[in-house]
């Protein structure tokens, strides 16, 4: 029994939680709705290529580009803080 277990599983419910109800409780997310506690399925805080691959219209080549682009640590996950800071768009050097 260890206590830092059971807090950060505490903490990542009520970090769900608050991204919840910061988004209005809605679950419908009118516009494209991509956001991270959705793909996060387990709820663990990290996003695993079986996450990603669950997202509609992504084959498993588009899930491992996501997840190597995206995985900037090298983890073989996707955290929030990288999923916030994932680049837009897919392609290199095209947003202007
Ligand atoms: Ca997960
Ligand atoms: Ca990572």
């Amino acid at each position: 029994m260890r206590k830092a277990g059971f807090v950060s599983t505490g903490l990542v419910l009520a970090c769900t939680v608050q991204f919840a109800s910061a988004q209005g409780m809605g679950g419908m997310g009118g516009m494209g709705g991509q956001n991270f506690a959705a793909i996060d399925t387990d709820s663990n805080g990290e996003l695993t290529l079986e996450e990603l691959l669950a997202a509609p219209n992504i084959n498993e080549n588009q899930a491992r580009q996501r997840l190597e682009t995206w995985d900037t640590d090298d983890s073989g996950t996707v955290s929030e803080e990288e999923f916030n800071n994932r680049p837009r768009g897919g392609g290199m050097g095209m947003s202007q």
